[in-house]
């Protein structure tokens, strides 16, 4: 039996398991890379390891989260990343050179090495064949420090593209297409393999746009081949020596076979507040819209940005609409302005923002009240933007032209005829933002520099054998870390300060839970099922555990979510019965007995104290998770080895 693109990385990579989905497998991890906003909290579970320079190929730390420095708190912890970073053996890429996922992908990502991140939207990189992977800060930690990447070995699923996208139809409308067919839990557990005749028509900027938006499908990672197309994209940045070419094997199995044809795929649009929520852009024509944002990691590269040019070009957008453009990087923007593409944008009235996340994480440009923003990005999660009414549309680069020229949603193929828009034959190389770190000999001479906002990291309680505790909360499907943990330019800044962070837990579903959680000092979370899917941040399991919260029960979990809160210390347990989510109610008395034993045998009962009932529930952890379980979460588990 042959070999997937995914198995073949796999296997290469094994360090202990076996290859069978379902199972635990052990990786060794090439690459790393961190984000500002999860940044901080990993490089200080890093410093606790005691390990004095990264085991990794190359490891880099990108500062693209938290670059609105309203306050001296995002300053320091720029400052005490580049420092950590340059005394351990870390590349530091400065504030303004771009957003890691598009920084990573055009100056260091290789086909074929596996990469993990401490950010969701990692799997970018499986665009030129990599296995890149989110996780949590403290994984990316273990990683740096030469630890394996633990997780569960995936099904793999492919999509199979036949024919060619029509013009007005882009790589975002096959991303919303996935997410249409799949939802946002329909990825879970599996790795998505892009092939099939379709791809040999799309560039490496648009695959990327295709990996970058898996993970909204709950997918542990996508990946497309490693292909000429790959190798010229590789020459055209001058790393044509990184090139490997990557297939699958003629008979490599797969658990699940989806059809796209694109010569039949129209422009789409995902409805607030759920990415999966997707109709066809032509359905909601004539909607009034407010804002329109072109950037982020999905849809930030030269190629997305010269259509956008291209489509202005000459044209005014419309008064009543306001526009931002934020690029991917500096490469992006530089070139964009050397051929004065840049000039078309700001003639039309856009803004031009930082290349940055900026308002894909609400980091400013939130919408008006009530208002109807439509952005190219990969998440429209209720209060995300920043601005609790906005309602929040995922389009295309070209949909979002459209919108921006007229004011409504408008089906961009209505424009007239699509200029051409062709990939450089060579990009424009400037690596003097990305500083590297000093000598292993001179490291001694590096002092980490600390701000006083960041604080110690919380301690997790060790685990406890009975659990009697009340459910503080009892949430729906598809919560997201963004609900459990919120973000945006007010709170961010605060990613290294988790005792200020908790005020704001939970504070799109219930304003009252940080008083209450402490209030009962410990207590049990219910949630339905996709548990926390989204983000990678760790913070939406830390800030819970320092509030309290000792076990989450619910109907399902999404994966790096699961993984954070076992690192946490805190029980991630599975209903038996999904019904048994209705004999539970918000201030129940729960109570959970010998836990050690069930954690060993797969089953815990638990008292529902209020009415009476016992409910089956699951724990199916690997043995590694057990043990980190039962010491009470990771840091204890590896102190304790
Ligand atoms: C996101 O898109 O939600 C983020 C912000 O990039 C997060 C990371 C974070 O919360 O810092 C992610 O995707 O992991
Ligand atoms: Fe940044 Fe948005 Fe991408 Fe997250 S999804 S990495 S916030 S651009």
């Amino acid at each position: 039996m042959g070999y997937t693109i995914a198995q073949k990385i796999i296997k290469a990579h094994l360090v202990s398991g076996e290859m069978k989905s379902g199972s635990e497998i052990a990786l060794r991890i090439d690459q790393t890379l961190t984000q500002d906003a999860t940044g901080t909290m990993a490089y200080l579970e890093f410093e606790t390891m005691g390990v004095p320079r990264v085991k990794t190929e190359k490891s880099v730390a990108y500062i693209d989260h938290n670059t609105l420095q309203s306050g001296f708190e995002n300053a320091d912890d720029h400052r005490y990343i580049q420092s950590v970073a340059s005394k351990h053996g870390i590349y530091f890429s400065r504030p303004g050179n771009g957003i890691c996922h598009q920084v990573h992908l055009e100056r260091f990502g290789i086909p074929g090495k596996t990469l993990i991140g401490s950010d969701s939207h990692t799997p970018t990189g499986g665009g030129i064949g990599m296995l890149a992977m989110g996780a949590g800060g403290m994984d990316v930690a273990a990683a740096m420090g030469g630890g394996a990447y633990y997780i569960t070995m995936p099904k793999m699923y492919k999509v199979n593209l036949t024919g060619k996208l029509k013009p007005f139809v882009s790589a975002k409308d096959i991303s919303l297409e996935i997410l249409r067919i799949l939802s946002v839990k329909g990825g879970v557990g599996a790795i998505i393999e892009w092939g099939g005749e379709g791809i040999k028509s799309l560039s490496v900027p648009e695959r990327a746009t295709i990996t970058n938006m898996g993970t909204e499908l709950g997918a542990t990672t996508s990946i497309f081949p490693s292909d000429e197309i790959t190798k010229e994209f590789l020459r055209a940045q001058g790393r044509e020596a990184d090139f490997v070419a990557l297939s699958s094997d003629e008979d490599a199995v797969y658990d699940r076979v989806i059809e796209i044809n694109l010569d039949e795929l129209k422009p789409l649009i995902a409805c607030p507040h759920s990415p999966d929520n997707v109709v066809t852009v032509e359905s909601l024509k004539g909607t009034k819209v407010d804002q329109v944002c072109v950037g982020s990691c999905t849809n930030s590269s030269l190629l997305d940005m010269l259509k956008v040019a291209a489509l202005l070009k000459g044209k005014t957008i419309k008064s009543s609409v306001s526009m931002s453009v934020s690029p991917g990087s500096k490469q992006v923007l530089t070139m964009l302005s050397d051929c004065g593409a840049l000039s078309d944008i700001l003639a039309s009235g856009a803004r031009l923002l930082e290349c940055a996340c900026g308002p894909c994480i609400g980091m400013g440009f939130s919408p008006n009240s009530a208002g109807v923003s439509l952005r190219t990005f990969n998440r429209n999660f209720e209060g995300r933007s920043g601005t609790a009414d906005a309602g929040v549309y995922l389009v295309s680069p070209e949909t979002a032209v459209a919108a921006a020229l007229t004011g409504e949603i408008t089906d961009p193929r209505t424009l007239g005829i699509m200029p051409e828009i062709k990939m450089p034959e060579s990009f424009k190389i400037n690596d003097t933002a990305v500083i590297p770190p000093v000598s292993a000999e001179s490291a001694d001479s590096v002092t980490v520099l600390r701000g006083p906002n960041i604080k110690p990291f919380p301690a997790s309680k060790p685990q406890e054998d009975t659990l009697q505790a009340t459910v503080s909360l009892k949430v729906g499907d598809n919560i997201t870390t963004d609900h459990i943990m919120p973000a945006g330019a007010k709170i961010l800044p605060y990613r290294s300060n988790i005792p200020y962070l908790s005020n704001f837990c939970f504070g799109v579903c219930d304003k009252t839970f940080p008083e209450r959680a402490k209030a009962l000092g410990e207590s049990i979370v219910i949630g339905g099922s996709n548990y926390g899917q989204g983000s990678s941040r760790e913070h939406a399991a830390l800030v819970p555990m320092y509030l309290g919260v000792r076990a989450v029960v619910a109907k399902s979990f999404a994966r790096i979510h699961a993984a954070n809160l076992i690192n946490s210390g805190i029980l991630p347990l599975t209903f038996k019965n999904a019904d048994d989510y209705d004999k539970i109610s918000e201030g129940d008395a729960l109570y959970l007995t010998d836990v050690f034993a069930g954690l060993d045998s797969g089953e815990i009962t638990l008292t529902n104290e209020t009415n009476g009932e016992n409910i089956a529930l699951e724990c199916s952890f690997t043995e590694r998770q057990k043990k980190i379980l039962k010491a009470g979460g990771l840091l204890a588990y590896a102190k304790g080895n």
